[in-house]
């Protein structure tokens, strides 16, 4: 019996350690070192036979069955700490990170070239002591034309073929209108700039959109001359083009300046000798100005007596294709992100 009971202890630990040897996950692990030393584990099973062996026996039978058990709590443990080892090795090769693969770019936005252009504008004219203003894109037949000295039926409308919603409103064709606003407002001296949205009815081709922006400029105070156009045009124009340009003005007509003139720069890709780029004219044509038209100063309570400005305007799609060398406007309104990211 005693014989027996040892042979069964034997038993146990020789075969444990073959039975951890096939263990593969923790759980299994568990599982059988609740079979083996559990309450109802075979350890114990063995060890409920001890009531059968003779009292002195007893002692000797149940230290073997302690070494049995601390063995294989001690192998249970080894094994224990094998697996988490294997485990974690798994989980660090899975997870593993490769640090040297290229990385997943972010795509940056950045500003339209049309936002460029513009804010370099206000920023020339600001350092000069001009404010921006806005007004409308919606707007009275009045601001838009009538008192800017274009009455109805004048021929001055046709080349602004105008969206109208009703008789006397419409999207604005020029941003001439915010500045008669801003005289509405303040009193000279005025040293303002509009830039915006103008619209006008047109066909969509490389150098026309019914959508485009203007910058238009005036300028009201006592003794205010043509040298004040001129000179301040030179600085612009050297601001945004650098210090070698030159600015040309030559008579225009323009129902709301007299005189009037149209305003070109001298081409900054050739300075002047004649290019492509330029036609071989070696002069850029980037807008038109002129003295405010007493007329249109008049009509807002302006003394004429005392007082006179200068005004002009310019297209800024034009001046941001000539400035990125593009040919067609419609680059500047189709967003392709892949043309724009390009500039
Ligand atoms: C052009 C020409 C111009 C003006 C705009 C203006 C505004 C007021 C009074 C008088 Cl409130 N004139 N603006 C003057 C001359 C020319 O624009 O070619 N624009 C793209």
């Amino acid at each position: 019996m005693e014989l027996n009971i040892k042979e069964q202890l034997e038993q146990i630990r020789a075969t444990a350690k073959d039975r951890l040897a096939q263990i593969g996950s923790s759980e299994e692990l568990e599982n059988l070192k609740v079979k083996l030393l559990g309450k109802k584990g075979e350890l114990t099973n063995v060890l409920s036979q001890m009531g059968k062996l003779p009292p002195d026996m007893r002692p000797a039978v149940g230290q073997a069955a302690n070494e049995v058990r601390a063995f294989i709590e001690e192998r249970i443990k080894t094994a224990k700490q094998q697996l988490e080892e294997r485990e974690l090795l798994r989980k660090l090769e899975n997870e593993k990170l490769d640090v040297t693969l290229p990385g997943k770019a972010h795509r940056a936005g950045k500003k339209h070239p049309c936002s460029v252009v513009l804010d370099e504008v206000k920023d020339a004219f600001i350092s000069m002591g001009f404010t921006v203003a806005s007004g409308p894109e919606v707007e009275y037949d009045y601001y838009n034309f009538e008192a800017l000295n274009i009455p109805k039926y004048h021929p001055a409308r046709d080349t602004q073929d105008t969206f109208y919603f009703t008789d006397d409103i419409l999207l604005r064709t020029q941003t001439s209108s915010v500045q008669i606003r801003t005289m509405e407002k303040i009193k000279p001296p005025i040293r303002v700039i509009a830039p915006g949205r103008v619209y006008r009815i047109d066909e969509v081709d490389a150098t026309h959109s019914p959508i485009f922006h203007q910058i238009e400029g005036l300028v009201v105070d006592k003794g205010i001359t043509m040298s004040h156009l001129k000179g301040s045009l030179d600085i612009i124009a050297k601001k945004l083009f650098g210090e070698n340009i030159k600015t040309r003005i030559r008579p225009d007509y323009f129902p709301f300046t007299e005189p009037s003139a149209e305003i070109s720069i001298s081409c900054f890709k050739c300075g002047g000798e004649g290019c492509k780029f330029c036609k071989g004219e070696g002069w850029i044509e980037i807008g038109g100005a002129g003295m405010v038209n007493p007329k249109v100063l008049e009509l807002l309570g302006i003394d004429t007596n005392e007082y006179s400005g200068f005004a002009f305007g310019m297209g800024l799609e034009r001046l941001v294709l000539r400035r990125y060398n593009i040919d067609d406007i419609r680059m500047l309104f189709e967003n392709d992100v892949r043309f724009l990211e390009s500039l």
